[in-house]
């Protein structure tokens, strides 16, 4: 597997941004020293999502900060990224990694520890669990409560992520779960500014480790 941090995962959402904006957030975010990025598009084109693909693949490569891509192992093949994000209604995990090989960074979303397990028996190298706050980002996904995302933490041996309505002020509740890292969308993305909103998230990630 290539290396990969997920402290502080940040999810992009280029909805409401011109493509120059949307790259000057991101960057913003990098320079705030997010850890992992994975490029999250649920309304474009394949063509279109290929080309944001690669542009912020310059710039996540410039920061030495791995690209995932949600949903689409063809658009981050085709890319040349570092790795994919599949949800239960995706390609099956097993499936994606006799495609990708060992070499690719394959993450996964759980909300019970059956699919956490599967999940991780299949070949996800990482799992992103929640939704522990209601999000304002678009998204099909139920609340998951801390006490499952605890149970999550203790069912597999890799990395897991709390994601859903988090924000510095937020992680709170997850002091003492033995998470390795946050994903945030809106928190980083349409804050005032990517870059400090980074920094904070990660401090405040840091107080409750
Ligand atoms: N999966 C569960 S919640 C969510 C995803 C993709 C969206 C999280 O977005 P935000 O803005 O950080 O609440
Ligand atoms: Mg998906």
């Amino acid at each position: 597997m290539k290396k990969m941090d997920t402290t502080l995962y940040f999810i992009t959402d280029s909805t409401g941004y011109e493509k120059e904006e949307f790259l000057r957030r991101v960057e913003a975010a990098l320079r705030g020293g997010v850890t992992l990025v994975q490029l999250r598009e649920k309304e474009r084109t394949t063509r279109e999502y290929l080309e944001f693909a690669r542009e912020v693949h310059m710039l996540t490569k410039k920061y030495d900060v791995p690209l995932i891509i949600d949903d689409r192992l063809d658009v981050a093949m085709a890319a040349e990224v570092e790795g994919v994000h599949l949800g239960q209604s995706d390609l099956p995990i097993d499936i994606a990694r006799k495609i990708l090989g060992k070499d690719w960074i394959i993450g996964a979303t759980a909300k019970t520890v059956e699919q956490a397990t599967e999940a991780y028996e299949q070949g996800a190298d990482y799992l992103g669990v929640g939704a522990i706050y209601p999000t304002t980002t678009k998204v099909k996904t139920i609340l998951t409560s801390t006490d499952m995302l605890r149970k999550i933490c203790e069912a597999v041996p890799i990395p897991v992520n709390a994601i859903g309505g988090l924000n510095k002020d937020r992680l709170g509740v997850l002091t003492g779960i033995p998470i390795a890292g946050v994903c945030a969308v809106s928190a980083i993305m349409k804050a005032p500014d990517p870059e400090i909103a980074a920094k904070e998230l990660m401090e405040a990630f840091q107080k409750i480790k």
